[in-house]
């Protein structure tokens, strides 16, 4: 039987003038605009305090029913990044060498990547992001869980935003297949890999594709029906 809802008034939101709304949100423009995908990365250390507090962040994108379907695995430690870096490179090298289509190598062409991922061991923190099929509004449960793909793409596109807002560099890394993040990782088969963020501050000649400049303009990405 569905339970009858509980209510608490609002709390936390603040009204702001129309002049403050735009400002305030010119400035996430401006911030945002300028993050980049980075591959150079500096071994420089970035405290765990700061990884946890934008895990935080993350932890509180919408869900589907509020079961927050996601598990952030946040590595520094030698030993396992260099197990990712291996397991990441027998993957890629199997995809640059055969499994890639044409169509999919010429559209990778201007971003200059490779098989080669170096900085899975250079950068102070990989933070390896799961789905998880099943769960429950409270860790542990094992209801179904809705709308895990969209749910989990929420959080991480909010972890990006808050590491990059504290001023961290990001990598948004999918080498496919990513089933040994499972077993380096230890997380259970109800879980899926979703994404391997590579975490820390860009090398001081870090440099960027021209491609990814690129962006589309507002009436490229938007419609409005006044
Ligand atoms: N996973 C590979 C290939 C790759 C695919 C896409 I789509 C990209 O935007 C970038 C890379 C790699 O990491 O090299």
């Amino acid at each position: 039987m569905a339970k009858t809802p509980d209510y608490v008034p609002l709390e936390g939101y603040t009204e702001r003038t129309e002049a403050e709304m735009q400002a305030r949100a010119q400035a996430v423009f401006e911030t945002l605009k300028t993050r980049r995908t980075i591959r150079d990365f500096s071994d420089k250390p970035v405290p765990r305090e700061l990884i946890e507090t934008c895990i935080k962040a993350a932890g509180t994108a919408p869900s589907g029913a509020n079961h927050q379907p996601w598990h952030f695995v946040a590595i520094s430690n030698p030993d396992i990044k260099r197990q990712i870096r291996e397991a990441a490179e027998a993957e890629e090298r199997a995809f640059y060498d055969g499994k890639a289509s044409e169509e999919w190598l010429d559209v990778l062409g201007p971003l200059g990547t490779d098989a080669a991922k170096p900085f899975l061991e250079t950068a102070p923190w990989l933070i390896a992001v799961f789905a998880q099929k099943r769960g429950g509004v409270h860790a542990g449960e094992d209801k179904k869980n809705y709308y895990v793909s969209e749910s989990v793409g929420l959080a991480t596109g909010m972890l990006i935003t808050a590491l990059h807002t504290a001023g961290l560099g990001t990598l948004t890394h999918t080498p496919a297949p990513m089933g040994f993040l499972t077993r380096i990782c230890e997380r259970p088969k109800t879980e899926k890999p979703f994404v391997l963020l590579v975490v820390g501050f860009p090398d001081k000649n870090a440099r960027v594709p021209k491609h990814a400049l690129i962006k589309k303009s507002l009436s490229d990405i938007s419609t409005f029906k006044a």
